[in-house]
């Protein structure tokens, strides 16, 4: 974000219903706790707003391959008008996750003000399937494809998802688990992937390099989506999809610098944090960290 803007206003999703696992809803008070808000106001940064999105009781109702559709529903409806709100206002969102199925409704805010979004996927998955395509049902592994308008309507009709996510303003970065469906959307598509393998291949420098000439070229605001979980494990042990390979501590802090360098990043969500799978609260304390390498802490 540009540092003329030092209103920021802090979103929490205590949510976990997206997720096959249990935890992910505790990740927003693991955050506080690890120091979110000093760390921010070490940056200089004026906490605007502190909201807690109220988690909807659980429905009952069961969908074949749609885990906990209602539920969803309900939270990102909420969760968009929210976002909207706050941009509309002109200060800088950062959504604390929850799972990952939140960007339904941080995405589906956002578009509401930005008409050409650019999109910063940063995860180990793609979150492209469908409830065809998902080998799980679990629909934090479909939020990317929904926010795109791909995938049931009782989803895609969440307000503001849809034609305003456009696949050549997506990148997705630190990728190295995909399920067929997703592969073959990101091919028909043309959505840019930044594997793990890109990544190693040309450096984290030149990734972030392309990644960002992509994400502004047309667009008028640039979402980052950090998935804890793109990190290697043995960096963010408490999360609860472990994919082996993954970026590094310095790699993920080089990557938030650059962003931060860049002055184009207009909102971030930070996901996946699953505190009853971490140790020592790790995990919690590896996200103040990164927010804050986003936000511009730096060394000198
Ligand atoms: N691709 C798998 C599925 O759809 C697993 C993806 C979910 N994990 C996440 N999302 N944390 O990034 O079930
Ligand atoms: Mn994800
Ligand atoms: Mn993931
Ligand atoms: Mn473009």
């Amino acid at each position: 974000m540009s540092t003329e803007t030092k209103a920021l206003s802090i979103l929490s999703v205590p949510f976990g219903y997206g997720a096959g696992r249990r935890g992910t809803e505790f990740g927003p008070e693991a955050i506080r706790l690890a120091g979110l808000n000093r760390q921010l106001k070490e940056l200089g940064f004026h906490i605007d707003k502190e909201v807690t999105l109220p988690v909807p009781s659980e429905s009952g109702e069961t969908h074949p391959n749609l885990k906990y559709l209602n539920e969803i529903i309900e939270l990102n409806t909420n969760l968009a008008a929210e976002v909207a709100g706050v941009v509309n206002q002109g200060a800088f969102p950062l959504v604390l996750g929850g799972d990952h199925s939140i960007a339904i409704g941080t995405l589906g805010g956002l578009v509401q003000k930005y008409k050409n979004l650019g999109v910063i996927w940063f995860d180990a998955h793609a979150d492209l399937n469908t409830e065809e395509t998902s080998p799980s049902g679990n629909i934090h592994g479909m939020s990317l494809g929904v926010a795109m308008g791909r995938g049931p309507s009782l989803l895609t009709q969440i307000k503001g998802a849809g034609p305003n996510l456009k696949p050549e303003n997506i990148v997705l970065i630190g990728t190295r688990q995909l399920d067929q469906g997703e592969r073959d959307f990101i091919r028909s598509s043309g959505i840019k992937c930044f594997t793990m393998h890109d990544i190693d291949r040309k450096g984290m420098s030149a990734v972030m390099d392309e990644a960002l000439a992509i994400v502004t070229n047309g667009t008028d605001g640039v979402h980052l989506s950090f998935d804890i979980d793109s990190l290697d494990p043995l960096e963010a042990p408490g999360t609860g999809t472990k994919i082996p390979g993954g970026v590094s501590y310095r790699e993920a802090h080089f990557a938030l610098e650059l962003m931060c360098e860049s002055k184009k990043i207009t909102s971030a969500e930070f996901v996946e944090v699953n505190p009853s799978l971490d140790s020592g609260n790790k995990t919690a304390r590896l996200a103040v960290e990164l927010i804050a390498s986003l936000l511009g802490q730096r060394i000198l």
